[in-house]
């Protein structure tokens, strides 16, 4: 059984997830708004990702005879200055979700609750992972450049890592998650 304490801090992270599910939706719309089909894919297999991740804290609460609470739907931004500006924001959050789970595992380490913090693990690595990714696509638009003719070939770039972690992930299979 879990503690209180630690039923709460998931629960927050619970959020911080569904946050960036929508966050991530919302920029695939904006996307989509600038004509940009590439970076609309891209969002839009982030924002499924990040409902995954929140699923998965959500299932594991169950298992461990927590409960887990529905977020609130807070409403992201919907207007983004530039394509270069919304990866920018994607990577501070990214950021902001890797130190709220290094808290986490402090967390675990004061409550000794050993299972979370094996659980967690995974999530330790995924952050990794998305925190490079996403360095990697600003250093690819950097290198582009920017203003409206370099956004053709942004858009292009971003479909083609779309397209590479699409492949990944079909590789890796289905793993645990729902
Ligand atoms: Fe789930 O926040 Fe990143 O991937």
């Amino acid at each position: 059984m879990i503690s209180k304490n630690m039923e709460k801090a998931l629960n927050e992270q619970i959020a911080l997830e569904g946050y960036a599910s929508f966050l991530y939706l919302s920029m695939a719309s904006w996307c989509d708004s600038q004509g940009l089909a590439g970076c609309a894919q891209f969002m839009h297999r982030q924002s499924a990702e990040e409902r995954q991740h929140m699923l998965r804290i959500f299932n594991y609460l169950s298992e461990v005879d927590g409960f887990a609470l529905t977020p609130a739907i807070k409403q992201p931004p919907h207007e983004f200055k530039s394509v270069q500006a919304m990866f920018e924001m994607v990577y501070q959050h990214e950021q902001k979700v890797t130190a709220s789970i290094n808290e986490l595992l402090s967390k675990c380490h004061e409550n000794k609750d050993h299972s979370t913090h094996l659980f967690l693990q995974w999530y330790v690595q995924e952050q990794r992972e998305e925190e490079s990714l996403m360095r990697n696509i600003m250093d690819r638009i950097r290198l582009i450049g920017d203003g409206p003719q370099s956004l053709y070939y942004i858009d292009k770039e971003i479909s083609a890592v779309n397209a590479a972690q699409v492949k990944a992930e079909a590789a890796e299979g289905p793993g645990e998650e729902m």
